[in-house]
């Protein structure tokens, strides 16, 4: 048989042995046959001296093609072979695409906003003001005497020019009242700074959401009203609550307010500490002294208020157990919202 002949030989059977769809194993084997350095075309190859001067170009080019081809085709299948579909490109469509981690928002944020959108449809307005306050708009005006204890050092940054950093978004609603005549309904969310030991319940900084509403004739029976509806949005419609008598330097009457425990339904469990009731806000009627120091006639108009730690209110309806989870970042936190 001559030699030329040889070449197409074996490329027909190295065709069919491809027809019979080898495995992986196969393939490494008719590798080793056909290219290996004692292989079956190597050794085609060394039989060119006995091939004619004039053709010997010819047919190392043959031979080179042939080997070529066997590379290309063995080289595709295994790849396939690897990536387990046996696809030719080497792609394996069932595995599963990459996924994206999406950020998702801080469980304080959904709060806040969730809290927002109540007070919205109640007719509310959003009113922001700054970090940094003076004594006057922080203490005075709201009220506090002198030498109120919440003034002291130990509660209260202050910063070396005699301003303070906010104790509560209170002087929000003294900076509104010096700046428009009633009537006044807004909530003031925002961060505040406290001077006290860190640990799982309480932390150098917190977020509020405080209320105002003043006009003529507001009475502590909307007060009522407005906190009932705002629970029963936020914590579920058959929550009940109960008005226990506080007191604030800034409000007369003064309250703070317990809704029945959500997650026992009122029979005592771990988190009510077997109460049945969870506090979550205080409020009251605003004191005439707080009208008196922004300029507002205390004998035509009052006025109710209310105050809520968002992180309070957040760790009671997602089950958080401690307050610096909200600011230390932790993405294994943060991911479960
Ligand atoms: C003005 C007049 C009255 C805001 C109020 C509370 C009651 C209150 C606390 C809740 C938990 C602070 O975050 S907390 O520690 N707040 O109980 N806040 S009434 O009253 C005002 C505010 C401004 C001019």
């Amino acid at each position: 048989m001559s030699l030329f002949k040889k070449v197409d030989e074996l490329r027909s059977e190295f065709k069919q042995a491809l027809a019979s769809s080898p495995a992986l194993s196969d393939l490494e084997l008719l590798k080793q046959y056909y290219l290996g350095r004692k292989g079956i075309l190597n050794d085609l190859f060394k039989q060119i001296r006995d091939i004619e001067p004039a053709r010997k170009g010819e047919f190392g080019n043959l031979v080179n093609k042939l080997k070529q081809d066997v590379q290309e085709s063995i080289d595709t299948l295994m790849v396939g072979q690897k990536s387990g579909a046996g696809d030719s490109a080497g792609i394996d469509v069932s595995l599963p695409g990459v996924l994206y981690q999406r950020g998702n928002i801080h469980p304080l944020e959904q709060t806040l906003r969730d809290i927002k959108s109540i007070f919205h449809r109640l007719g509310f307005a959003v009113a922001e003001g700054p970090e940094i306050e003076t004594q006057w708009r922080n203490f005075d005006a709201l009220n506090f005497p002198p030498e109120h204890p919440a003034r002291d050092m130990q509660d209260t940054f202050f910063l070396q020019n005699g301003s303070v950093l906010r104790t509560h978004t209170s002087p929000v609603q003294i900076r509104l009242m010096l700046e428009d005549q009633p009537p006044i309904r807004s909530i003031m969310p925002g961060r505040v700074y406290r001077n006290e030991a860190i640990d799982a319940g309480h932390y150098c900084l917190f977020h509020q959401v405080e209320g105002l509403y003043v006009d003529e004739h507001v009475t502590h029976g909307e007060l009522k009203a407005t906190l009932e509806l705002f629970c029963r949005e936020y914590f579920g419609e058959n929550v009940k609550l109960r008005f226990r008598p506080s007191f604030f330097p800034f409000t007369e009457p003064s309250n703070e307010v317990d809704v029945s425990c959500f997650l026992c339904n009122g029979k005592g469990c771990r988190v009510c500490k077997q109460t049945g009731w969870l506090e979550i806000m205080g409020c009251g009627m605003v004191d005439p002294n707080v009208f008196s120091s922004v300029g507002y006639d205390s004998e035509k108009y009052t006025g109710y208020a209310f105050g809520m730690g968002v992180e309070r209110i957040a760790m009671l309806k997602y089950g958080i157990n401690d307050i610096r989870l909200f600011f230390e970042n932790d993405v294994r936190f943060l991911r479960q919202f």
